[in-house]
Formats: structure tokens, C-alpha cells, sequence
């Protein structure tokens, strides 16, 4: 089934010009790129982008993190695109990601793990429109 999934690259990934390496995998793995932009996140859209960790002991240290430098944001699409760019991207710490995926291959640590995917349907129907509108979607 076709499915829409919000990726990022995050601002340890932009700082170190790998925009074009994440993308080539994407493309490559046959995902669509339906809607693509950079920008710069403030404190409260950090914030708000990862509520759910709020509680957790590193939601400081990610936001300010997450508002240090410019991210890349896109829109992806293909059957199973959620558990596919999941796939792609390999686990959260990089020292757990399976060979040949972007945080093994590219990732700095448990936090400036380079990318962002959403981790299932209810998330990525959040995620998609808290950075693209229905307009931008249309791609
Ligand atoms: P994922 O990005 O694989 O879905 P989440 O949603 O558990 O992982 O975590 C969101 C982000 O929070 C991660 N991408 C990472 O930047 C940061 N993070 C997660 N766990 C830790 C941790 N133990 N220490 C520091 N940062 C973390």
C-alpha cells in the first residue's frame, strides 16, 4: 500500500553536506521525494516537533541540538514508505545500525544521528503537515 512518511536531515547532516549522499539513497531505494525544503527551527518548533519526549532526559540537549543549524525536511512516498525509509536510516544509536544504512555509514552518535523518519501512520500524519502545507503536499 502506498504510504507518505516525513523525512529529515538534521542539522549534523546539513552542516557536513551530506543533503545530496541521503537523498541519492532515497531516490536509489525507489522512494518518491513528493515535497522537499530547508530550513531553520526555533526553540518552540523543536519543542513542539518532539513533544513526546518531553519527559526524557535529552530533550534539552536535543532541541538545542535540533536548533543549531539548518535541516532538510521532505515529504516521501512508496509502498511501505514509513517502514522502508526506517530501513534506510538503520536504529536510533548509530553503533546498533545495521551495516550499509545511513547512521551506520554516517551518523556521529546516538544524538546527531542524521536523519529523521516517522515511526508509523498516526506519526507521519502529524509530522507531514507540522512542515508542509496541502499545496506543497501536491508534488
Ligand atoms: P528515532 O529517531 O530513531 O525515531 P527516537 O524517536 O526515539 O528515535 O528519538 C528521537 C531523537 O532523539 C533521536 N533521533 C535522537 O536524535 C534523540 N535521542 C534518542 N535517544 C537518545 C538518547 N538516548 N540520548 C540522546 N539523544 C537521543
Amino acid at each position: 500500500m502506498s504510504e507518505r512518511t516525513l523525512c529529515m536531515i538534521k542539522p549534523d547532516g546539513v552542516e557536513r553536506n551530506l543533503i545530496g549522499n541521503v537523498l541519492t539513497r532515497i531516490e536509489t531505494a525507489g522512494l518518491r521525494i513528493v515535497a522537499l525544503r530547508k530550513l531553520r527551527l526555533t526553540t518552540a518548533q523543536a519543542e513542539g516537533f518532539y513533544t513526546v519526549h518531553k519527559e526524557r532526559p535529552f530533550f534539552q540537549s536535543l532541541v538545542s541540538y535540533m536548533t543549531s543549524g539548518p535541516i532538510v525536511a521532505a515529504v516521501l512516498e512508496g509502498d511501505n514508505a514509513i517502514a522502508r525509509w526506517r530501513e534506510l536510516m538503520g536504529a536510533t544509536n548509530p553503533a546498533n545500525a545495521a551495516e550499509g544504512t545511513i547512521r551506520r555509514d554516517l551518523a556521529l552518535d546516538v544524538e546527531r544521528n542524521t536523519v529523521h523518519g516517522s515511526d508509523a501512520p498516526e506519526t507521519a500524519g502529524q509530522e507531514i503537515p507540522y512542515f508542509f502545507n496541502t499545496m506543497e503536499q501536491q508534488g
